[in-house]
């Protein structure tokens, strides 16, 4: 064991899903061994016999320099102690993949190295963040311990050992402790079986159902290939850009219109398959497309919870309730009204589900940013929603537009958008927070949109499960007919700041309208309410999803 001395980085601090920075930001000398020391010496504070029984889990998405982070966290893991450490092979892991086996492992946690859908390479992304015992994100406490541990840091621990060959399946030695190279597929496939009837999957495509998976050069390839291809019976080809690259080949592996064009062209061809998805980077995102028919994030979460019993086994017994965080729409909260169960609003970020799922109070929730997932696992799961989806077109025998057209009937439509403002000047993008904050108290009466406001706040969110509060996550301005208008600062980019802009109207009109002219007051009075041009010289968002 070796102790090395390092002084701190004042940037350490994580965002809404762990530590992300640019590629060379991390590749600094003891960069990642900071980082990684702190969530150590963290975690190590809420054990009671230290790490020498405990396993800890690591692997990553398989962008540019997730190698080299894997052997340095092996060698700290070691030098700190951990009885275990489970390693992807190739270093590779989804975050789903991540999270089933910190639960069926028993594990302490998990490292798990990925900027999400953030670009891949050199010049590009980079990520680490870290999940705790119930296999999700660790929450806020640990979080700002960690940052507290990271301005204080004096050393690191690691050893001195060539690199491990984590190519093979094996089980090596590392110092005391144990490291064992896994199959990335084995615990999520286990885990996929339990919830979903992979015969009659099979059936749908021996019924001649056709399928395209962008997997966008990213982690999802191997896990669609697998249960796509080999278990469920599809051609081969349904899976594309199924193998990981360390740059994503150049694209944003980001599941949305705009980066996911080659698949939003094939679904609009003529010849389209029957169902197009796309999943992110680190393959806890999902896109869900039909023909010429794009489900918005949104409706995708409200229809799997509506379908959910009657068309996938492992939700046969029904719903303990539902959760999606503020910017989301309200859709699900009507599929939730009509079962008669519970819906939460959290903040943004996943970490916030998990004392939800653990108190059994929710099983399915989801994000607008193209993530769902239910308490399979503690994270948002692509290739689980994507399973969802076809458990539902299987069963219902209808196309996805027909699915989806039959739920605006039946509930009516959150017609919806989110609207981002990227590369903005942080300064600037604060103080426009700021100075809508201070007007909060003023709108509630002012007529916009065609309507009237009577509610605006900063939302602030007290967990039902633990009490903790986490303030200063969106405002949000309530129309009387329902409408919403939200806005808050990314916490996941790396460059400057990013505002996003929500809008929401809900309609009982069977789905008719077309979205952008039922919301262009709402985005009209938005960019108003925070003076976008004059604040930042330009009012027209860098992607609309
Ligand atoms: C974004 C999304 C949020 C999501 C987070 C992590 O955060 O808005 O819903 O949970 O990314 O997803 P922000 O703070 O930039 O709005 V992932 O797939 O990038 O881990
Ligand atoms: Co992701």
């Amino acid at each position: 064991m070796k102790t090395v001395a390092t002084t701190p980085f004042t940037d350490q601090r994580p965002g809404t899903s762990g530590l992300r920075k640019k590629t060379r930001v991390f590749m600094q000398p003891n960069y990642v061994e900071n980082f990684v020391q702190a969530v150590f010496d963290t975690v190590r504070e809420d054990t009671i016999a230290g790490f020498v029984t405990e396993t800890l889990i690591v692997g990553g998405d398989g962008r540019y320099y997730n190698r080299e982070a894997t052997q340095k966290i092996l060698r700290m893991a070691a030098a700190n102690g951990f009885g275990r450490v489970l390693v992807g092979r190739g270093g590779i892991l989804s975050t789903p993949a991540v999270s089933a086996v910190i639960r069926r492992r028993a594990a302490l946690g998990g490292l798990v190295l990925s900027a999400s859908h953030n670009p891949g390479g050199l010049n590009a992304d980079f990520g680490i963040k870290y999940n705790v015992r119930n296999g999700g994100p660790a929450p806020e406490t640990i979080t700002n311990r960690i940052y507290e541990h990271t301005l204080k840091i004096t050393r690191y621990l690691t050893i001195d050992h060539p690199d491990l060959d984590i190519d093979h399946e094996a089980s090596l030695r590392l110092g005391d402790t144990e490291i064992v190279v896994i199959d990335p597929l084995t615990d999520y496939m286990a885990v996929m079986e339990e919830l979903f009837d992979f015969e009659s999957l099979r059936k749908l495509f021996d019924s001649g159902f056709r399928m395209k998976f962008d997997a966008m050069n990213a982690v999802t390839g191997p896990y669609a290939r697998h249960i796509l291809e080999e278990r469920l019976g599809a051609p081969a080809g349904t899976v594309v850009n199924g193998i990981p690259l360390e740059d994503f080949g150049g694209h944003h592996p980001d599941p949305n219109l705009v980066n996911a064009a080659e698949l939003v062209a094939q679904m609009n061809a003529a010849d389209a398959a029957d169902l197009g998805v796309a999943c992110d980077g680190d393959g806890d995102r999902n896109l869900i497309l039909g023909p010429r028919f794009f489900v918005t994030p949104g409706d995708s979460l409200a229809i799997i919870a509506e379908h959910a019993a009657a068309s996938i086994p492992g939700y046969s017994a029904g719903l303990a309730g539902v959760a999606r965080s503020m910017p989301t729409s309200t859709a699900v909260d009507r599929v939730a009204e009509m079962l008669g169960i519970r819906c939460y609003e959290t903040p943004t970020g996943w970490k916030f589900f998990g004392n939800l799922m653990d108190a059994g109070l929710c099983t399915i929730c989801g994000e607008e940013s193209f993530g769902t997932g239910s308490n399979h696992v503690r994270e948002k799961d692509g290739v689980w929603a994507v399973l969802c989806w076809l458990s539902i077109l299987a069963a219902t025998r209808k196309s996805v537009a027909a699915v989806v057209e039959e739920h605006w009937q039946k509930f009516g439509r959150s017609y919806y958008q989110r609207h981002d403002y990227e590369g903005l000047e942080q300064g600037l993008a604060n103080q426009m927070m700021e100075t809508l904050r201070q007007k909060l108290s003023t709108l509630p009466g002012l007529q916009v949109a065609g309507s009237r406001i009577t509610h605006a706040d900063d939302f602030s969110y007290t967990d039902p499960v633990d009490g903790s509060v986490s303030s200063k996550q969106g405002i949000r301005i309530l129309l009387v007919d329902g409408s919403r208008i939200v806005c808050r600062l990314s916490g996941t980019g790396t460059e400057g700041a990013t505002l996003r802009l929500y809008v929401e109207r809900y309609m009982k009109d069977g789905g008719k309208g077309t979205i952008e002219n039922v919301l262009a007051p709402l985005v009209q009075a938005a960019r108003e309410l925070l003076e976008l041009r004059t604040r930042l010289g330009r009012d027209e968002p860098t992607v609309v999803t």
